[in-house]
């Protein structure tokens, strides 16, 4: 009886452990209001800088947010963008700069950097997508300039 028990325990527990394994590296929460900073509609974090082959996680924390990818490195196939209020995964194996929008608050300023395995080739393409509206245009500049 005994050992049935320590059994199912330590099965158990084997499973949360390689739950744990497959954790994404980094999470993003998708916000109105972020607490800290006041700021509203935006990502948790907008600059993220992650090893080739790390996972990323967006979480629909507050509603109607996605994720929509503009811009990519070269050999990565843009997916199509996300649909609203759902959890994202993405796994990152292209080196590069990534530029991504939540869709409807694109003008809002709500977009997002990712730099993969520290490569900036492709910074000029970063800086000279047309984004909506001068928020995100202003918060794209300043992201790209803290890379
Ligand atoms: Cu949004």
């Amino acid at each position: 009886m005994y050992l049935r028990i320590l059994i199912t325990t330590f099965a158990f527990n084997l499973f949360f452990f390689i739950s744990d394994l497959k954790a994404a590296d980094v999470t993003i929460e998708m916000l109105n209001k972020n607490k800290e900073t006041k700021q509203r509609m935006v990502y948790s974090q907008e600059l993220v800088k992650i090893e080739k082959g790390q996972t990323i996680e967006w979480l629909p924390t507050a509603k109607a947010h996605n994720v929509e990818i503009l811009v990519a490195p070269e050999g990565y196939t843009i997916p199509k963008k996300t649909k609203l209020s759902e959890k994202v995964t993405m796994t990152f194996d292209v080196p590069g700069i990534y530029l991504y929008q939540c869709s409807p608050h694109a003008a809002l300023g709500m977009i997002g950097i990712i730099v993969v395995g520290g490569d900036t080739s492709n910074k000029d393409a970063i800086l000279k997508e047309k984004l909506v509206g001068s928020k995100s245009k202003k918060k794209r500049d300043k992201l790209v300039g803290e890379i």
